[in-house]
């Protein structure tokens, strides 16, 4: 090999490994005084503004607990970004946000070939359709030949076509960009059936002009393990979204409630005295305060909380917490624990 090509071999493996050190999203939040959170446009339980113009819901609180553990306990500093389907993910690549918190599913091709990470499961989902009730259709299998409202560039648009191949039946899709768009489209009939994950059918039913003229039909086509994303190429900021979604989980499972986490700072439980930062330096070691969970909590309180309070069974969206109950109550979620 000639020197001229080694020296520009060289060049370029120093730039390749300078992008990530370079990528320092924790400096970049604290000098902007905000973290800058990529949410949906408006759903319900999820991430929509109330009256005030505030913003809430589950999503939303991931948002505040990530500003809350950087910016000792202020989880008013962050920044929404409303993005529709197909924004989300050339917004986060684009650097407009440094983190997405809105319903969207792990797939292998998100997490691999788009320089994106997945931090974890904060939504365990699964794809439904939602018909008028005098349809009397009762099963997703009496679909043949209907017209199925999709938004565009959702994983609901490759999941309707794989089932209804699978099962051998026609429809005709209307695929349209805007959520609201889609609603419209399905409120005015334009199609028989509306298709997205769960969650968003019971968003959307809400919404609709009579919610008791529409039926969710049983079957659920998918999976749809919804989390926040990161940018790939900066470790500490990978580290910090997911241990803080671990760390609203590990909460629940210790009993740490917003209520109680002032007291729990006494309990001799070594399991909580590492969670809040009284033993260890777990909050140092990914760049924060020790008490960096203390401060999430108190924001937000621990994920069954965030989970009550957002779609659980006393709000409008009345969601059992089903797959999405701790591991120790026959659900799927399960943190790593600290230490
Ligand atoms: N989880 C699926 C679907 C996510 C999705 O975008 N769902 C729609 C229907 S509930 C939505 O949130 N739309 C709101 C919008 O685009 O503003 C994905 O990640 O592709």
């Amino acid at each position: 090999m000639n020197s001229s090509i080694k020296a520009l071999l060289g060049t370029a493996a120093v730039a390749l490994v300078a992008v990530p050190a370079s990528a320092a999203t924790l400096d970049d939040v604290r000098d902007a005084g905000q973290l800058r959170c990529g949410v949906n446009t408006g759903l319900p339980g999820f991430a929509s503004q109330n009256d005030q113009g505030e913003w809430q819901g589950l999503d939303v609180d991931y948002c505040k607990a990530i500003a809350a553990a950087i910016f000792e306990g202020d989880d008013s500093k962050v920044e929404y970004t409303p993005l529709s389907a197909v924004q989300r993910l050339p917004a986060l690549q684009n650097s407009e946000i440094d983190v997405l918190a809105r319903n969207t599913t792990w797939t292998m091709t998100r997490d691999t070939t788009l320089g994106l990470n997945f931090v974890g499961v904060n939504y365990y989902d699964g794809q439904g359709f939602m018909v008028r009730e005098d349809l009397n259709v009762t099963s997703a299998l009496q679909l043949s030949g209907a017209t199925v409202c999709v938004q565009s560039g959702t994983t609901t648009e490759l999941n309707l076509t794989d089932y209804f191949r699978a099962n051998n039946m026609e429809y005709n899709p209307v695929v349209i960009e805007s959520q609201s768009d889609v609603n419209a489209a399905y409120e005015q009939g334009r199609c028989d059936v509306l298709t997205t994950d769960a969650s968003g059918l019971y968003a959307t039913r809400l919404e609709l002009a009579n919610p008791d003229e529409h039926v969710i039909l049983p079957e659920v086509i998918s999976k749809e393990p919804l989390g926040p994303v990161v940018r790939q190429g900066d470790e500490q900021w990978f580290s910090i979204v997911k241990w803080v979604h671990f760390g609203l989980l590990n909460a629940e499972e210790l009993g740490v409630t917003q209520d109680n986490v002032e007291e729990m700072m006494d309990s001799d439980n070594p399991s909580i005295r590492r969670l809040l930062g009284v033993d260890g330096t777990f909050g140092e070691d990914i760049g924060l305060e020790n008490d960096w969970m203390v401060n999430v909590i108190e924001a937000v309180g621990n994920y069954g909380e965030i989970f009550e309070r957002n779609v659980g069974p006393d709000t409008p969206l009345n969601i059992q917490r089903g797959m999405n109950a701790l591991w120790t109550n026959g659900g799927l979620h399960y943190a790593p624990p600290i230490r």
